[in-house]
Formats: C-alpha cells, structure tokens, sequence
C-alpha cells in the first residue's frame, strides 16, 4: 500500500446500475465524500459488457427496469419499446451519469485489486492497478451479479483459431457474422437472444445445448406514446406497487387452479401465451413455482408450443425442456425457436453427444465434427458471489472473503458480512437480486445503506459489523423462503449449480417485499443483528 491514501467517506466499486445510485444518494442527498471506480471504460456494469447481438432486459421492461426515485427522471427519458435494449439501457445510465454530473467522482478504467479493513482506523483501504491508493471509511461493492464470466474449459479450447467471443465480455466493436460458420455454446437468455441475430446473418450457426430451456415470447413491440404517458402519470401508484409486488407492477394470478378444468387452464395459460412476456409464469395460478403438478402442466404448455413451433420432430424433441418451469432464469425471446426452421441453424444435444474437443477450425463431439470459424460462448457467469470474490476484500484479521465463502457465501440481509465492518454489497449473496427489479433493488438496498451511515455519525459510532449468529438466522431464512418453492431442486445458477465446485447454495430472497420490510425492522430495532463500535478518536 502507498503511505498516504486520499481519504473519502466512501469508496464505490462498480459503476452499472447500482453502484451509480450509491454515488448519487451518498454524494447529492447526504453530502458525503465519495470516490468510484470501474474498471470498465464507462459506466452501464452489467450493460457496459453485454453487448451482444440481440441483448435485452429478460423482462417486459419498460419503463420499469429504470430508476423510480425522480418523476423528473422518468418524465424526461423516452423509453420506446416494451422490452428494452442494451442499446437503450446502456444510453439511459449515460444520461443519468451525465444528469448528475457522476462521471467526475469515478475513475474509470481502474481495477480495485485490493481492498483491506484496518480495525484501529475502522476504515478500508483499496490500491488500484493503476497505483493510486485511497481510503474511506465505507467501502460500497456494486460490483454486479453478472460479472464473472463462465469460460468452459473444453480440452483444447484454447487452440481454436477463429474469432472466440463471450456474450459477457462482448467487443466493442461490430461483429460480422456474414458468411461464417458459428457456434454457439448455450441456451441461456444471453444465447437465446443472440442466437436468431446471428443466424440471420452468418452462412451457418451449430448451436451446442447442454440443458435445454423454457423460454417465453416476449412479443417485443413499440412502447405507444400513451402506454408512457399513463405511466408517467401513475408513477407514484406503479412505483409503490412495485415495491410491493416483488419489483414489478404487473398483476399476479390469486386464481386456484383446482377450481377451473384443464381446458378452462389451458385457455388461460394460451391466453397468457399471447400476451407474452412473464406473464404465463406469473399470472396463470396460484403457486406454479411450488406445486409440483401445476408446474408440470405450464410445462407441458410450453413444451406444446415449441413442437408446434419447431418443423422438424426430431429438433424439437432435443429443445424439449425436463426440468421445473420457471426455476432456472425464464427467459423472454423474439424468434429462438423459430430460428431451428432456418436451413442455416443446427443443434447438437450435448447430453446425446458431448463435446469431445476443441480443433483451429472445428468442435469435435462424440458424434461428428463441427467445422466453424467463429465461437460465441453463451456459457453464463460465476453469478452473484463470483465478483465479490473477484475483488476478494481483506476482512478483520486480514482474513480474505475467500477464505470466509470457500463453503458457503454467508452475509447478513444480502448486505453486510460478519468480518468485514462497514463493507456494504449491493445485490450480494442473499439479497433478492435478480428475483426484484434491480434498479428500485438497487435504490432501496442503497438508501438503507445510507441511513446506516447516518446512523452511526449521528450516534457517534466508528464500525457496524454483522454477527456471525445473524448471518446464521439470515441463511435459515431465506432457505425456508427457498424450500416452499421448486428452485433448489434445478439445477440452475441461482443454486451455483453452473459452476463446478461451487458450493450448492440458494443464492437470493425471493420475497423482495419481504425483504425491504425485512430491512427497514432491522434498522428500526437499532441495527439488530449488528455489533455497532464507538469512534475510534480519529474517525469521530
Ligand atoms: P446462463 O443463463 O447461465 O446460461 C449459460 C448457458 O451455457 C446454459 O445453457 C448452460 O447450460 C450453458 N453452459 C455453461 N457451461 C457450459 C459448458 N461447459 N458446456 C456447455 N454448455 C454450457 O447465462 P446467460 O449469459 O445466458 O444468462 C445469464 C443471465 O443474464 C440471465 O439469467 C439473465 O438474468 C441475464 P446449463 O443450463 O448450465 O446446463
């Protein structure tokens, strides 16, 4: 470490949607002295990286997946379609950093490469790559769900010649498919999505599915000016209710599906088919993610609809999904099974005919070889824990967050860590995440940070730290959430499932309301579950 650190409040890792809120709130509504950094070249995080052709929210987004706070905000920006863009989310954070003069408070660019808690100062101390060192009392890690990229580590991988591409690490640059042959590794949303672009341009695309996937349309469409300006006008309404009904405004289903014949369910379930977007999952009956039965039979719809959707039976049998619908990321697409019509789209099932190698020029499978010239990996992330251990930050005792995660990832409210005083996460491990709109996540989970810190100068206090008997209680709970539903039985990366080695564990609360409640008791019962230290003389 440099001997002297430039000192700050508060020092903010990650600059997408979360970690540009912290700076706001902390630096214009509480006046705190505020640094950030990224590594990337411009703000956006998760949307700074995932430029791949086709990439959009995996919900019918807007305006909702976007800051509530501001009526100003929300009345300025025009959203045009129903599901948003990269494209358009990526210009949207510029305009917010630019609105609120953020980009002068980060240093883009620049990787935290370390990050240690100094107990007597009760403060943290961070050296970049670049050299430049810097300390502050509170250390914000928006460090992002879906950082991490997931690289397969096929034998001989590295000696593919062509153009190698992960859908999370997408160049900033234009790709050219036109006259390539493509594969593509995984089904996910990222491939899902990328996939009908590249076959619309590429000579050939193989597509290498090891799970295959529900997946939704999400029949994306013009946002009409009227549909914005109702919106506009009952932000207040939508954003509570938001807040309310686990991060979005739609309607959820309080039908009981033993009260309607199968064909009065099949008529719903088709008519929430054609609405699209989340709505079969969210709006068709009582309890599709915990009834086992009820879950199979929304599954079965959708199988219906990809074989009449895919010409050949013998492509559609290998796309049919087997496990519990909706308990790995639903997906939302535009055309993906369409796609498998095109002349110029293969699949290959991995679990019938596994990848075998990699050549210069082709993927050789247990069945036959591949020949290509360019590989997309749609092979996902080391998500929600992955970054936070990435940044690996040096706790009390200079115990490193890997030696404390490498069992199990446990926090306290999905934002603090016994061990690492005045360490903040935004959508870490245990925080509803991806299962809530991440941006109102990320503005409720900041704004009861703030309050903490507010807390403590007021009261005179140095440190909060969580116990380790919190966290204890915090697991059983958001377990208990987890095991009245289906998800722990997928496996899915919610459960670390994707990642060899990972420790088996749900990684998010799937009540959101719940859990901002949840938050606001906890601060109202004076930091329950916290130990809150004086001010050592110098940080008073
Ligand atoms: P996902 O959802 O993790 O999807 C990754 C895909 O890649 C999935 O189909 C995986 O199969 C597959 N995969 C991963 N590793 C391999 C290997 N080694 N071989 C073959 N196939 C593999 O990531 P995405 O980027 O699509 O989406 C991430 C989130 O971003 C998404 O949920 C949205 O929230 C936005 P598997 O299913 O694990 O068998």
């Amino acid at each position: 470490m440099q001997n002297n650190p430039v000192r700050y409040d508060a020092i903010i890792i990650g600059s997408g949607f979360g970690g540009l809120y912290a700076l706001h709130h902390l630096r214009d509504n509480m006046g705190l002295k505020v640094r950030g950094f990224d590594g990337a070249g411009g703000v956006g995080g998760t949307w700074w990286y995932n430029r791949y052709p086709g990439a959009r929210v995996d919900a019918p987004s807007s305006p909702f997946y976007a800051y509530t706070f501001s009526q100003d905000l929300v009345d300025e920006w025009e959203w045009t379609e129903t599901q948003t863009s990269q494209g358009a989310v990526l210009a949207y954070l510029e305009h917010f950093a630019d609105r609120f003069d953020l980009r002068k408070d980060i240093r883009f660019n620049t990787w935290v490469k370390d990050a240690r808690y100094d107990e007597a100062g009760q403060c943290w101390t961070i050296e970049t790559d670049s050299g430049e060192s810097a300390s502050a009392q509170f250390l914000i890690c928006a460090v992002g769900a879906l950082f991490v990229a997931n690289m397969p580590d096929y034998p001989g991988i590295s000696d593919f010649a062509g153009e190698c591409y992960h859908t999370g690490r997408w160049p900033h640059r234009e790709v050219s498919f036109a006259g390539k042959r493509v594969g593509v590794i995984g089904t996910g949303s990222s491939g899902i999505q990328s996939i009908p672009e590249i076959a619309r341009q590429a000579e050939h695309v193989t597509v290498f599915q090891r799970t295959p996937q529900y997946s939704l349309p999400a029949r994306n469409r013009p946002l009409t000016a009227e549909e914005l300006a109702g919106f506009r006008q009952d932000w207040d309404e939508l954003r509570t209710s938001m807040r309310k009904r686990g991060g979005w405004p739609f309607k959820t289903s309080r039908l009981r599906a033993a009260e309607y014949s199968p064909e009065q369910r099949r008529a719903r379930y088709e008519e929430l088919w054609q609405q699209g977007g989340i709505h079969l999952a969210i709006n068709s009956f009582v309890g599709v993610l915990s009834d086992k039965a009820l879950n199979e039979e929304v599954g079965e719809f959708v199988r219906s609809k990809i074989r009449e959707t895919v010409a050949d039976p013998d492509t559609a049998a290998k796309l049919m999904p087997d496990y519990y619908f909706g308990t790995k990321r639903l997906i939302l697409d535009n055309g993906y099974f369409e796609t498998y019509n095109r002349d110029n789209v293969a699949l290959v099932d991995l679990r019938q005919d596994p990848i075998k190698e990699f050549t210069s020029s082709s993927v050789r499978t247990e069945q036959g070889e591949h020949a290509i010239d360019m590989l997309v990996l749609a092979t996902g992330f080391d998500a929600v824990s992955g970054s936070m251990l990435n940044l690996n930050p040096k706790g009390r005792g200079g115990v490193s967050l890997q030696q404390k995660w490498g069992q199990r990832f446990d926090n306290y409210l999905g934002t603090t860590i016994a061990g690492f005083p005045n360490l903040f996460m935004i959508h870490g491990p245990g925080a509803p995440g991806v299962f809530f709109t991440m941006p109102l996540g990320g503005e409720l989970t900041t704004e009861w940070i703030g309050n903490c810190i507010s807390h403590l100068r007021e009261q005179g206090l140095g440190a909060v730290e969580a116990t380790a008997d919190a966290e204890a209680i915090w697991d059983g709970e958001i377990n208990s959430i987890a095991e009245r539903t289906l998800y722990p039985h997928t496996n899915s990366w919610y459960m670390g499932a994707n990642i060899p080695g990972k420790p088996r564990q749900f990684l998010g609360h799937l009540r959101g309301s719940q859990y901002f409640d949840r938050l606001a008791e906890v601060a109202e019962a004076g930091y329950e579950g916290f130990v809150l230290e004086p001010a050592q003389p110098e940080t008073a």
